[in-house]
């Protein structure tokens, strides 16, 4: 796909996944279709997250004085605050925030909340609404004004070596996450000049879309011990002295919703995994002028085995227009598989079902008992050759460099994600940022013995990514 915007625009569009018509810039309507895929992806999350998270919500505004307390991270987001400055026609005495991130919503409250270290660790989340007034080119779901699903998590915890292993959980928490959707990702430590303001340091999850640039669809935030000293967040030891704690966050957005539509869809459109698939099969029924009453019966008789035993979202498409003008549409919006019933095959006992994500066309023998089980295991497979596919178009698009030539030259041919070896300086990452404008993702690992940065020649310290990205 070459032009990804342009096809990401229409599909969303065709299939109504949200309407982008809404009078202000960077918001939009979530439609029925839209608003299902989301919900059945926030479930696999809310179901992973609430082993060991408890669910909260915290008020949408945030007064300005806590805003502005932690000076690192009021300064990463002075530029994206919305802020409320009346209440009807009374000028507010303090200015309140539409919260960029929940931070300092929480905080403050968190601070009241941790007393003992019996109390730690604490972990919650929160599936919220988020504002971010984006200066760079908006685009829908993917850089929004209104961040409409911010799943923000908040730990907090005794000491550095447990906020560290919490950062290895989110970590795991994502991939599996991730890994559910098939969603491909290289997962890097965000150079000093990219992480969460705030934060210790950041590790970031980014997916490749089709026409080579990447999208960063989740982070991950040590924050050490900065918060819980501006927020003055402490617990009380076993011997009695006052600790500060140390915290985590983690998040992920609308992105993700985008990266299931971009990283699976094609020039027939969605290809939507089975796991947030609106429908997850649709039966369409091949009526001629002879034996059209039989048929429907039988469409109607699996449509309830499905539905009902085998509990899947299952729609039978008995609209009284042509066949192919149906498959057209459910591939478009797309549904992971397609039974077809004609006269012929009820009598053969057979049906027909075709694969949205290779279009493959399948001719199945029809036994009831076996019939659920079937079906489950041709879903099954579809998602594992979703995955697949996109796995292998991430992994045959990360290429290493010996030089900036060479980067250069394949950033602009080939596009995807570079590996290169790097000294880890702020001024030289930035200076080749610059030189072939790129954005350094983020190292993946140290220890490089003999090699030098390609830019700038001084030992190289980290295997890293660099990629054109969203
Ligand atoms: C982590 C959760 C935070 O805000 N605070 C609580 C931390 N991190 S973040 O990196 O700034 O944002 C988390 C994820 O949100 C996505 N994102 C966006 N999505 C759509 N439109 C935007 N304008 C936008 N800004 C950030 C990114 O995927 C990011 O990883
Ligand atoms: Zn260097």
């Amino acid at each position: 796909m070459t032009d990804f915007s342009e096809w990401f625009h229409d599909i969303l569009e065709e299939a109504e996944i949200i309407d982008m018509r809404y009078p202000i810039k960077g918001m939009h309507v979530w439609l029925p279709q839209g608003f299902k895929i989301r919900k059945h992806t926030l479930n696999i999350l809310r179901d992973i997250l609430d082993e060991d998270h408890e669910e909260v919500l915290f008020p949408l505004l945030i007064p300005e004085d806590e805003l502005a307390k932690e000076a690192i991270h009021v300064k990463g987001f002075e530029d994206e605050v919305y802020w409320i400055t009346h209440g009807g026609l009374t000028k507010l005495n303090k200015k309140l925030a539409l919260r960029p991130t929940s931070e300092t919503a929480m905080y403050p409250m968190f601070s009241l909340w941790v007393r003992s270290h019996s109390d730690l660790p604490m972990k919650f989340y929160q599936v919220v609404n988020t504002f971010r007034y984006e200066t760079k080119h908006t685009r829908p779901l993917i850089r929004v004004r209104e961040i409409t699903t911010f799943t923000e998590a908040h730990t907090i915890h005794i000491n550095k070596e447990d906020t560290e292993n919490q950062v290895n959980r989110a970590v795991e928490i994502y991939k599996m996450f991730f890994d559910a959707l098939g969603i491909p990702y290289v997962i890097t430590t965000r150079p000093e000049w990219d992480k969460f303001p705030g934060a210790d340091y950041t590790v970031a999850f980014d997916t490749l879309l089709n026409d080579g640039k990447t999208l960063q669809i989740g982070t991950v935030h040590n924050l050490g011990q900065t918060f819980a000293r501006t927020f003055d967040i402490t617990y009380e030891t076993e011997s009695g002295e006052h600790e500060y704690v140390y915290q985590t966050c983690y998040g992920l957005s609308d992105r993700v919703i985008a990266s299931i539509l971009g990283v699976h869809g094609d020039e027939k459109g969605l290809c939507i995994p089975p796991a947030v698939s609106p429908y997850q099969i649709v039966i369409v029924p091949i009526i001629f002028k002879k034996g059209g009453e039989e048929v429907l019966k039988f469409c109607k008789e699996i449509k309830e085995i499905l539905k009902n035993k085998g509990d899947l979202r299952v729609h039978l498409d008995d609209r009284d227009i042509r066949a192919g003008k149906k498959f057209y549409e459910w591939e478009m919006r797309g549904v992971p598989i397609r039974i077809e019933v004609g006269p012929r095959d009820i009598k053969d006992n057979k049906i027909v079902i075709v694969h949205r994500n290779n279009l493959k066309k399948e001719i199945m023998d029809y036994y009831p008992e076996s019939f659920i089980d079937d079906i489950q295991r041709i879903l099954h497979d579809v998602n594992h050759e979703m995955s697949e596919k996109s796995w292998k178009f991430l992994n045959e698009n990360i290429r290493p460099v010996a030089s900036l030539e060479e980067a250069a030259e394949i950033i602009t041919d080939k596009k995807g994600i570079i590996s290169f070896n790097w000294c880890g300086e702020d001024s030289c990452g930035t200076d080749l940022e610059e030189k072939i404008r790129v954005d350094i993702l983020g190292v993946q690992k140290d220890g490089l013995g003999e090699k030098k940065c390609i830019n700038c020649e001084k030992p190289a310290k980290h295997v890293t990514l660099l990629a054109r990205s969203y």
